[in-house]
């Protein structure tokens, strides 16, 4: 499993408030190549099945209707330590934890509505990542 990747999207509500330009600025000051990108808008089946481990959470239905209400920009990146570091750089789920200068704290409007996704694991950057992308739209 390499440890080098993770996978992110740029929600909605970020590609919505014309936010991409600033967010991958971000992305790349903070030293992730870009492997892999596209503005893309995931099916209802989608983002079910995307976001299958929190079908039980009370917030399932409001998540599953945000993340298709319109494109979002998906994207590989690659960077030694590449999830943990892009967790760091996104910051808190909810905004209002989220540190200074992290994409959460200046960009996410709330819990719900935040932004940006970042895998949580190795295992699931190359899961996510694949999901999305085949093997010809990755460099
Ligand atoms: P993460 O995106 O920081 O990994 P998760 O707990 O995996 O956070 O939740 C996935 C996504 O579900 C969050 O990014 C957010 O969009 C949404 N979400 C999480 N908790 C809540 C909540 O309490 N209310 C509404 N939406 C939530
Ligand atoms: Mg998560």
């Amino acid at each position: 499993m390499r440890t080098d990747r993770t996978f992110t999207m740029l929600k909605p509500d970020s590609v919505e408030k014309g936010n991409i330009g600033a967010i991958v600025d971000k992305i790349n000051a903070a030293g992730f190549r870009i492997v892999a990108m596209k503005l893309t808008q995931m099916t209802t089946q989608d983002a079910q099945e995307f976001y299958a481990v929190h079908s039980e959470r009370p917030f399932y239905g409001e998540l599953v209707s945000y993340m298709t209400r319109g494109p979002v920009v998906a994207a590989i990146l690659e960077k030694e330590n590449a999830v943990a570091d892009f967790r760091t750089l996104i910051g808190a789920t909810n905004p209002a934890d989220a540190a200074e200068g992290t994409i959460r704290k200046l960009y996410a409007a709330s819990m719900g509505e935040n932004a940006v996704h970042g895998s949580d694991s190795d295992e699931n950057a190359a899961i996510e990542g694949a999901f999305h992308f085949s093997g010809r739209e990755m460099f």
